[in-house]
Formats: C-alpha cells, structure tokens, sequence
C-alpha cells in the first residue's frame, strides 16, 4: 500500500495521483520511491494501457519538499537530485502513454514530473514555474533540459531567470501543454485522449514514444538509423497484419498486442 500516492486500475487506465494535499504534493524521498514503484507496476501490467498522472487537492505538484531540502547537505542532496532522474528517465522509458492531467499548481519538480510525462493536459486553474531562483538552485529534476527542448531556449530561460508563474493559456501558448480545458473537463477529457489512443495497435504506440524519445537527441542522421529499426519491429507485429488487413477489408481493427 501507498502511503503518499494513490494508485489504481480502471478500464485498462493507471490513475496515479500524488496524495499530500497538506504540503500542495511536494516531491520528498518516499514519494519519488513510491512513484517508481508505481511506475514498476505499470510497466509489468498488461492490463495498464495508458496512465493518467495527477495531484490530489489544488496543487499537481508545488515541487521538490523544500522542507526536505533544507535539512539535506550537497551529498545528500544530489542523491535526491539523482532518484529524481531517476524516476522522470523511468517515466520517459516505458513503452505505455503518461498523461500529466495537470489539475493545479505545477512548479519547479511538478512542471518537471509533468515534462516527463509524454503529453499534458491542463486545467484553466493551472499555474506552471521553475521557481528554485527564489530558492538559491536551480531546477533539479531536469528542468534545465526538458523545458528549452519543449518550448525553447530563450523561454526557458526566461521561465528559470525570472521565477514568474504562468498560467494555463500561457502555457498553451508557448508549448508546454498540449490543451486547456475546464476543471471539471480534466480528467474526462484525459480519459478520452487516453481512449483514443488505446484504441491504436499497443505496440506501435510503446515504439512510437520510444523512438521520438530516444531519437530526439541524436544528429538526424543517428536518429534516422533509430527510427529504422524501430520501424521494423512494429512491421514484425501481428498488430501490422491485423491493422492493415482490416483497412483492406474496410473493417475496424482488433489489435492484440502481439
Ligand atoms: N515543499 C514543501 N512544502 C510545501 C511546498 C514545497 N514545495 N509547497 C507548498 N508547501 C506547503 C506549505 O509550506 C504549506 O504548509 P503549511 O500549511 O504547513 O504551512 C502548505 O504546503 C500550503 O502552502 P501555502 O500556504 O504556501 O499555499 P498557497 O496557496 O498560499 O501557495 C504555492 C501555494 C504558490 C504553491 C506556494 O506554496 C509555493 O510557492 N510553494 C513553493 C513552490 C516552490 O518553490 N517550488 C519549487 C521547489 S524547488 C524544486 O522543486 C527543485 C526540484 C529539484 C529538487 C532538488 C532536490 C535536492
């Protein structure tokens, strides 16, 4: 059992909301364990197509546990940094859609849980910001480098110098999140975003996120020979034969993940 998140199953989703409402879900050791632990569960479930990962109250995440960090030297300190990764690397490793239904404030370790997530949804209540200037650090968990590949450069370090918060349209605008919806449409419309896309072949869906992931760093010509290989593994699926057959026989497709 979890004690600072929640996590269940339903309709082949994974909900995993992070669950200290008191301190607005702020990251500290036991949560980032318990999160890749979650995620340990998702990874090995069949049943688990698409996750949906929000926050319990009226923050997502209002960052890493400044109260932790206060206590902590730069040893100890750079061994949270380092689960940090780990667990945001984890979340961009496993082949199943996270969706980041961004409900509340998402600032310094939640605007980063939520840039490792492969889309985000938010809330018109949303705020976004990487604070740590404020803090004396800087982002941690890899703010530094998800931000300017999502919105570029110059805004992320307009973000990170200035500490200011955005609010949800901003961040629409500016591409950090894919869509803004009303409160109450959230998690619904996680939920058909999530339909849609179990509705594709699992495993071209698992490559495809794989490959932008992996390939996204590499010169174009490194990521080209990735996307090769990539390629032919989904040609090698079953769900290739049922997909394509289907289109011929202008039917709709029952894919197995095979
Ligand atoms: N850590 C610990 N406690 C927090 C955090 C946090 N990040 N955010 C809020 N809380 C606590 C508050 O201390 C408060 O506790 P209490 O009720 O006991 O006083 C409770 O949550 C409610 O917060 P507020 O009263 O402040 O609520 P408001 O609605 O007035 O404000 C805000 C909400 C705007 C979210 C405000 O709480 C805030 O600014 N929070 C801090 C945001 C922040 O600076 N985040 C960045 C943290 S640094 C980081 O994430 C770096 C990542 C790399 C980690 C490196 C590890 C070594």
């Amino acid at each position: 059992m979890y004690e600072t998140i929640k996590y269940e199953v339903s309709g082949n989703i994974g909900y995993l909301t992070i669950n200290r409402p008191k301190a607005m879900n702020a990251l500290n050791g036991e949560v980032l364990d318990e999160i890749y632990a979650a995620c340990t569960e998702i990874a090995n479930d069949e049943n688990v197509k698409a996750v949906i990962l929000t926050g319990e109250g009226k923050a997502f995440v209002a960052g890493a546990d400044i109260a932790q960090m206060n206590q902590l030297d730069a040893i100890e300190g750079r061994a949270l940094i380092a689960k940090g990764h780990k667990v945001m690397n984890y979340i961009e490793s496993i082949e199943k859609p996270f969706i980041a239904a961004v409900n509340g404030f998402a600032l310094g370790g939640g605007c980063e849980l939520a840039m490792a997530c492969d889309i985000r949804i938010a809330s018109e209540k949303a705020k976004f910001g990487q604070p740590e200037v404020n803090l004396g650090i800087i982002p941690g968990f890899g703010g530094t480098q998800r931000l300017p590949r999502l919105v570029g450069k110059g805004m992320a370090k307009y973000l990170i110098m200035t500490a200011e918060m955005i609010g949800a349209e901003e961040a629409h605008r500016i591409g950090l999140v894919e869509k803004v919806v009303a409160p109450e449409e959230l998690i619904p419309a996680c939920e058909k975003l999530a339909q849609t896309i179990m509705s594709k072949a699992p495993i071209a869906i698992g490559v495809a996120k794989t490959t932008i992931n992996n390939g996204y760093d590499l010169d174009i010509r490194a990521a080209s020979a990735l996307e090769i290989e990539a390629f032919a593994s989904t040609f090698a699926s079953q769900d290739k034969t049922a997909g394509m057959t289907a289109f011929l026989e202008k039917k709709e497709a029952e894919f197995k993940n095979k």
